[in-house]
C-alpha cells in the first residue's frame, strides 16, 4: 500500500495497452478509455510510457512503481532507454557496431516537417499527400558527407498522438520542427514531452525564418519556458535556423545531427538477433499487404520468416526507401517488405524466426493470451446511439471509417463531416486504409462509435470483438449511400437495420462436379448449423470470396432442411461454385431491427 492508500504494482518503461489491463485486472477497453480522457489515443497493442500508464492506473486506484529490468542502461538523470533498445541488451558488447542515427520529426501541424525533409532530401513529397497533411510517419535515409541518416515523419495534427509517441520511441535524435512566426504550440509541447519520455536528445530546427512575421527571439523565449534554452543563450539545446522552403539552414541542421550522434553510441548488432518496428502497413490493392519496417538490430533478408503480434508470413521481396528492390537490410534502414499474412500494427515490434512453423506457434500462443485478457461485454448498438442522440444525452455522432484506398478515406470523412449541422457533430475519430481490423472494433466500443467500412471487410477477428462489445459495422460500396445513412441518421430516421445473425462454419473437404449443375462443395460441419433457407459467405484466409445464397444442401442422397455439428454434408451455391478445399462456409440469416 502507499501512503495515499493505493495498491503499488510494478511496472516497466514502457508497456502495452493490453499489458497494462492484464496487470490492473481492467478491461483493455476501460483502459483505452481511460487513456482517451487524458487525449492519447491508443490501439490495444500500442506501447506506452511509464508516465502515461502511470496516470492510468491511479484512476484505476493502482500507484505504478519502476521496475528495471537488470541490464537496462541508465541515462544521465538514472532514466530507462526505450524499450526496444533493452531487448538489444542481450548482444554480445563486442559484436556491436555503430549504425545510422535514426531522426524523428516532430512538431505542430504545418510547422514544415514534411518540406524540411524534402529540403533535405530534395524531393518532394508534401506536395503528393492527401490534402497536404502527413497522415501516416514515412521514412527514408539520406547521405550527408559520407554519413548516412534515416529519417522519419510524423504527423503533427492533434489526432495523431499515437503516432508521435511512436515516432520518438524508435528515435535516437528528435528533430522539434518550430515555426519562426508561430512559436511553441500544444502539439510541440506534446512531441517534446513524448521525446523525453523516450529520453531520446532533442534539438529544434527553427523553421520559417524567411517570413516576414518570423520572430526568432519571442520563439526562443517560448522554447526556454518549456525547458530548451537555446545554446546561443548559454543552454544546452542546439536551436537551428532554417527554411525549408528556401533550402537555408539545411547544412547546419545535418551538422548538428551528426554532432548529436557522435555524442551518442549509437549501436547494434548487424548479425545478431533481427528486431525492428513497424512504421507504417497497408492493405495495397495491387501488391497485397505492404509494410514498411524499420531495422534496428541485425539483418533482415528477403526469405525470412517475420512475426508481428499474431501475424507472420515470409518476406517475398523488399525494397528500399526509393523503392529499389533489394536482398538485405541492415540496421537503421527502413524498408518495404511484401509476404505478411494480414496487415501488422504500426508501431509493433518484429522479430524473426526460423521457420513458419514456429512463427504459427507463437501467433497461436499470443492469440490464446490475447483471449484470456478478458472483455467486459458491452453494448451500444448503432440504435441506442442513436436514441440517446434524440433524448438529447448525445450530441456527437463518433466514427471509424476504413476504406480501400487512400484516395477515398480523405472524402468519405470529408463529406461526413460536412453532415455537422448545429450543435449535431459528427466526430470521425479515425480514418485510415485497410480491412476493418480488431483494433477499430477496440477503439469504436471505447468511445461509442460505429464503424463504417468502404469497399472493405471486417476481419474475422474484429467481427468477433465486435459481436462481444456490441459494436456496429457497416459496409457501404457507394459514397452517396453511406453519407445518405448518415444524413438520415442523424435525423433519427434511419432505415431498420439488418442484423446478421451466424448459424455455423462448415470447411469444405471435398469439391464435387456435378454435370449440368457445377461444383459441390463436401464439407464437414465444425460449429453451429447449415441451413437450406439461409445466406452463406465464402471465406478464404481473410478474404470472403462469395456471399449469397443456399441452393442445395444434401446429407447422403436426402435433401436437407439443415445440418448440425460433426455432420458431413453437400453444399450448392447460387451463383457460385469455384470452392476450393479448405474455404471455410459461413452461414448465417438477416434479421431486421427497427429503429425507434
Ligand atoms: N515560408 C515558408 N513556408 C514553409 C516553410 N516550410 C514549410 N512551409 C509551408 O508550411 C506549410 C506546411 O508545411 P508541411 O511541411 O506540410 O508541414 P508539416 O509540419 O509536415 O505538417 P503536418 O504533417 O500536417 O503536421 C506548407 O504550405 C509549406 O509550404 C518555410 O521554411 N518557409
Ligand atoms: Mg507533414
Amino acid at each position: 500500500m502507499s501512503e495515499n492508500g493505493y495498491t503499488i504494482i510494478e511496472i516497466p518503461e514502457s508497456l502495452t495497452v493490453r499489458e497494462l489491463a492484464a496487470r490492473i485486472e481492467t478491461s483493455p477497453i476501460d483502459v483505452i478509455k481511460q487513456l482517451m480522457a487524458n487525449g492519447v489515443m491508443a490501439n490495444i497493442n500500442q506501447q506506452i510510457d511509464f508516465d502515461t500508464a502511470a496516470i492510468v492506473m491511479e484512476e484505476f486506484g493502482f500507484e505504478a512503481k519502476h521496475i528495471l529490468p537488470p541490464d537496462v542502461e541508465q541515462g544521465d538523470q538514472g532514466a530507462a532507454v526505450p524499450y526496444w533498445r533493452r531487448l538489444i541488451g542481450d548482444e554480445d558488447p563486442k559484436a556491436l557496431q555503430s549504425r545510422p542515427p535514426v531522426v524523428t520529426m516532430l512538431g505542430h501541424v504545418d510547422h514544415g516537417k514534411t518540406t524540411l525533409l524534402d529540403a533535405i532530401r530534395e524531393t518532394n513529397v508534401a506536395e503528393g499527400e492527401v490534402g497536404g497533411i502527413t497522415q501516416r510517419i514515412a521514412a527514408y535515409q539520406v547521405v550527408h558527407n559520407g554519413r548516412r541518416i534515416t529519417f522519419q515523419d510524423t504527423p503533427g495534427h492533434e489526432a495523431f498522438t499515437a503516432m508521435r509517441a511512436r515516432g520518438a520511441q524508435g528515435a535516437d535524435i528528435a528533430v522539434l520542427v518550430v515555426a519562426a512566426d508561430d512559436g511553441v504550440m500544444p502539439q510541440t509541447r506534446e512531441a517534446l514531452a513524448h521525446a523525453r519520455a523516450a529520453r531520446v536528445p532533442v534539438l529544434v530546427a527553427l523553421n520559417k525564418i524567411d517570413r516576414s512575421s518570423a520572430n526568432p527571439d519571442k520563439v526562443k523565449h517560448e522554447l526556454s519556458d518549456v525547458g530548451l534554452v537555446p545554446d546561443d543563450w548559454e543552454g544546452d539545446t542546439i536551436v537551428v535556423p532554417v527554411s525549408a522552403k528556401m533550402g537555408e539552414g539545411i547544412e547546419d541542421l545535418l551538422e548538428a545531427i551528426i554532432l548529436i550522434a557522435d555524442s551518442t553510441e549509437i549501436m547494434a548488432n548487424p548479425s545478431g538477433k533481427v528486431i525492428g518496428t513497424v512504421i507504417e502497413a497497408e492493405l495495397n490493392k495491387l501488391k497485397g499487404i505492404m509494410a514498411t519496417l524499420l531495422v534496428q538490430n541485425g539483418t533482415l533478408k528477403v526469405g525470412d520468416v517475420v512475426i508481428v503480434g499474431t501475424t507472420y508470413g515470409r518476406i517475398r521481396a523488399m525494397f528500399d526507401y526509393q523503392g529499389n528492390q533489394i536482398e538485405q537490410a541492415t540496421p537503421s534502414t527502413p524498408v518495404s517488405v511484401l509476404g505478411l499474412s494480414d496487415v501488422p500494427m504500426a508501431g509493433e515490434l518484429f522479430s524473426v524466426v526460423e521457420s513458419e512453423r514456429s512463427a504459427r506457434a507463437i501467433a497461436t500462443q499470443r492469440k490464446l493470451q490475447a483471449q484470456e485478457a478478458k472483455v467486459q461485454p458491452r453494448t451500444m448498438s448503432l440504435d441506442q446511439i442513436f436514441q440517446a442522440f434524440q433524448a438529447g444525452e448525445t450530441k456527437e455522432l463518433r466514427l471509424v471509417i476504413k476504406a480501400d484506398a487512400q484516395g477515398s478515406v480523405e472524402p468519405i470523412t470529408s463529406s461526413l463531416e460536412e453532415l455537422s449541422a448545429g450543435d449535431i457533430k459528427v466526430n470521425v475519430l479515425h480514418a485510415a486504409t485497410g480491412n476493418i481490423n480488431e483494433n477499430d472494433i477496440m477503439l469504436a466500443a471505447a468511445s461509442d462509435a460505429i464503424v463504417i467500412g468502404f469497399n472493405v471487410v471486417a476481419d474475422q477477428a474484429a467481427r468477433r470483438v465486435a459481436e462481444n462489445e456490441g459494436v456496429n459495422i457497416r459496409i457501404y460500396d457507394v459514397i452517396y449511400r453511406l453519407t445518405e445513412d448518415i444524413e438520415k441518421a442523424l435525423k433519427g430516421m434511419l432505415e431498420p437495420e439488418i442484423r446478421q445473425v451466424v448459424l455455423g462454419r462448415a470447411e469444405v473437404r471435398v469439391i464435387y462436379r456435378i454435370p449440368r449443375i457445377g461444383h459441390i462443395a463436401g464439407c464437414m460441419v465444425l460449429a453451429g448449423e447449415l441451413r437450406r433457407n439461409a445466406n452463406i459467405r465464402v471465406l478464404r484466409g481473410e478474404q470472403v470470396v462469395f456471399d449469397g445464397q443456399v441452393a442445395s444442401l444434401k446429407h447422403e442422397k436426402d435433401d436437407i432442411r439443415e445440418i448440425r455439428e460433426g455432420f458431413e454434408c453437400g453444399v450448392g451455391l447460387k451463383g457460385f461454385d469455384k470452392f476450393e478445399t479448405g474455404d471455410i462456409l459461413e452461414c448465417y440469416t438477416e434479421e431486421t431491427v427497427a429503429v425507434e
